[in-house]
């Protein structure tokens, strides 16, 4: 378990393209100024991933956000990302193209059928696709256990958070397309944590395996789980008795989305 440290962590749902929303939320919160210049110090903010598709300017959020991480570094402070499954049918879209998933489609008609922005593939770069594949799977940041999503899969990629993150490399620096092909299957499931019988025991279960006290995922619009409309989504979700925060205000679906803020984890209780 890592040290809780004292600065603020600022935690940011699925942007898919959105660039307009995400400005507005960034200087909401204080965390950047009218130039889109990094003005928050030394405090950590994380995105859950799926920065592309579905939206109109995918490119545009991830040179934000690499620029972000770069002013940040050098002011003390963090910008970091998950892995979102949309990184990873673009990363796949344009390493394989017309080529076989190998069960009967191929992964650019995949990506197009998940909300795939010509645009975005035509402004990728090198250092776009280096950056994606490099991006975790999971992470423990104080005692929060941060994953895109909602799915349980990646118990089967490893025991521990490096195995996971590991397994994850291994397949991103490989053209193993029905590989691939699995990952981006099992990565689409969702609402893992949410049924009534086995949600809290499963979600008990990953923080028992990973670490951490509460799990952290975007990946599943919190107006979906809940059958709310989605402008009406301006704060997390917490479910499967507490063990759990959802906090993608599915801006894709015209949600503004929102910045949570993770408070400090010592002598917090969380309810059970
Ligand atoms: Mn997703």
């Amino acid at each position: 378990m890592q040290t809780p440290s004292s600065r603020p962590i600022f935690i940011i749902g699925d942007v898919h393209g959105h660039l307009k929303k995400l400005v507005k939320l960034l200087q909401d919160a204080q965390l950047i100024d009218a130039e889109h210049s990094w003005k928050a110090g030394t405090a950590t903010l994380w995105f859950m991933g799926d920065f592309v598709d579905r939206g109109p300017d995918g490119i545009a959020v991830l040179d934000l956000v690499m620029r972000l991480q770069t002013e940040a570094a050098a002011a003390g402070g963090s910008v970091a990302s998950l892995l979102g499954n949309h990184e990873m049918l673009l990363l796949a879209a344009y390493r394989f193209g017309r080529r076989s998933t190998g069960l009967g489609s191929n992964f650019l008609t995949r990506w197009k059928q998940n909300g795939g922005n010509r645009k975005d593939i035509a402004g990728l770069t090198l250092r776009h696709l280096d950056w994606m594949a490099h991006l975790p799977a999971m992470a423990l940041v104080d005692d929060y256990l941060f994953m895109h999503a909602d799915a349980p899969f990646y118990i089967k990629c490893g025991r521990t958070i490096d195995e996971v993150n590991a397994a994850f490399n291994k397949l991103l620096s490989r053209s193993d397309a029905l590989a691939w092909e699995e990952m981006l299957e099992d990565f689409a499931r969702r609402g893992a944590f949410i049924n009534t019988t086995n949600g809290e025991e499963f979600a008990r279960r990953f923080l028992s395996v990973f670490g951490g006290r509460q799990l952290v995922h975007g990946h599943n619009p919190i107006s979906s789980m809940l059958s709310c409309p989605p402008g009406k989504v301006d704060s997390p979700w917490i479910y499967a008795g507490g063990q759990c925060v959802n906090v993608d205000g599915g801006m894709f679906l015209g949600g503004s989305g929102f910045v949570h803020q993770l408070h400090a984890p010592v002598g917090s209780t969380v309810p059970t």
